[in-house]
């Protein structure tokens, strides 16, 4: 009998609350430990316990938060499987009219799954904040809500005219009650609990670390079953492999380098294969299956800072590599979690991947 992602979201929140994740657990439950692991030295079990169910509600609104993120993505999904015909923008919001086929076309679907996700997350109303690559404010989401998700809605979105793979990625976090929009951000990205992403590619599939490194099944891969309407589990415990003979840049921008990048990219390309589809999602999904290295070096533009966003970019995904045995840095031993972003949008280096691959090119960098 086939997992679906419902199922597999009812057995790892029952695992939750039976304490089965909790002994190896990471993730810190901002609304809960402060106020409440003062007192359970008082209360003795009762603190425990008390705590214990905290952490299983604010478990069972994550799973919420993940179910109402796949139905936008699989609404994204059939979106993006129509870019092109004259009804898509119909499908979504319901205009027609002056866009071309090109940019802004482009332009109508990155908004239009910005939209799905933003209406989709304010209709299940768990999250206090939601942070988009498509909002340059966050947006105040259920003030009593104690996560907050943060997504690019449609990474790689340049590449959907062409029909190559694009996608969602998404994390969450926690938040105390009342805390301000910039709680969402202003703190490393270890604090990120479940992370993921959507590939809308050959086919539709979701890859998903629920709350932590510890969840039932660990990393795992779910692909959207259209005549089911629902993502059904097709990878569980998935490792990246220790190296691999791939790796993904845009070498284009290699005169923008530092020279130890430069140095390490020149080794790949005299041992190893490039593969560079332009769209990260697509690329890093191909490094976590087949193993090797994806990179967006810094180099001189946007202070040094490179392209993509710690937010809702490389925190997710350096998540989903390092839970799935891999690593991601920034610079020489700086692993990208450990970066507390200045603003939600923040830019930083990413050199994500294969754990053997990834810890040379640090020690190149640190040389
Ligand atoms: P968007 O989120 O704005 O689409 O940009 C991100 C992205 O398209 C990534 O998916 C991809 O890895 C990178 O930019 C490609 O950048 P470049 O064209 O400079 O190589």
């Amino acid at each position: 009998m086939e997992t679906t992602l419902d199922a597999y979201l009812d057995r790892a929140v029952d695992a939750w609350t039976r304490g089965d994740e909790r002994g190896g657990a990471t993730t810190t439950t901002t609304t809960t430990t402060t106020t409440r692991g003062a007192r359970a030295s008082d209360d003795g079990d009762d603190g425990d316990e008390e705590e214990a169910r905290a952490r299983a509600s604010v478990v069972r609104d994550e799973a919420s938060v993940v179910r109402a993120l796949a139905r936008a993505c699989a609404k994204i999904g059939r979106v993006v499987r129509r870019a092109g015909l004259s009804d898509v923008r119909d499908i979504v919001e319901g205009k027609n009219g002056s866009v071309n086929v090109h940019g802004e076309e482009q332009a109508a679907l990155d908004e239009a799954a910005h939209a799905a996700c933003v209406e989709a997350l304010t209709r299940d109303g768990k999250c206090a904040w939601i942070a988009s690559e498509e909002s340059e404010e966050i947006v105040r989401g259920n003030p009593e809500g104690r996560l907050a998700c943060v997504f690019d809605p449609l990474d790689g979105s340049s590449n959907i005219e062409c029909g190559v793979g694009v996608g969602t990625i998404f994390g969450v976090v926690d938040v105390a009650a009342g805390a301000p929009a910039t709680a969402v951000y202003k703190r490393p990205g270890r604090d990120m609990r479940s992370v993921g992403y959507v590939l809308y590619g050959a086919s539709t599939v979701l890859v998903l670390s629920f709350v932590s490194a510890n969840a039932p099944g660990g990393v795992c891969a779910f692909t959207y079953d259209d005549a089911r309407d629902a993502f059904v589990l097709t990878r569980e415990n998935v490792k990246i492999p220790e190296t691999g003979g791939v790796y993904s840049v845009n070498q284009a921008n290699q005169d923008k380098w530092n020279a130890s990048t430069r140095a390490y990219i020149d080794e790949c390309a005299a041992t190893k294969t490039l593969r560079y589809v332009g769209s990260m999602v697509a690329d890093v999904h191909r490094t976590l299956l087949y193993g090797g290295t994806f990179h967006y070096p810094a180099d001189a533009r946007n202070g040094g800072k490179g392209k993509l966003r710690a937010v809702y970019e490389c925190f997710p995904m350096s998540a989903v590599i390092e839970r799935s045995g891999g690593m991601a840095i920034c610079g020489a031993d700086m692993p990208v979690l450990d970066i507390v972003p200045a603003t939600v949008h923040a830019r930083c280096p990413i050199h994500l991947g294969s754990a053997r691959d990834v810890e040379r090119l640090s020690r190149m960098l640190a040389a």
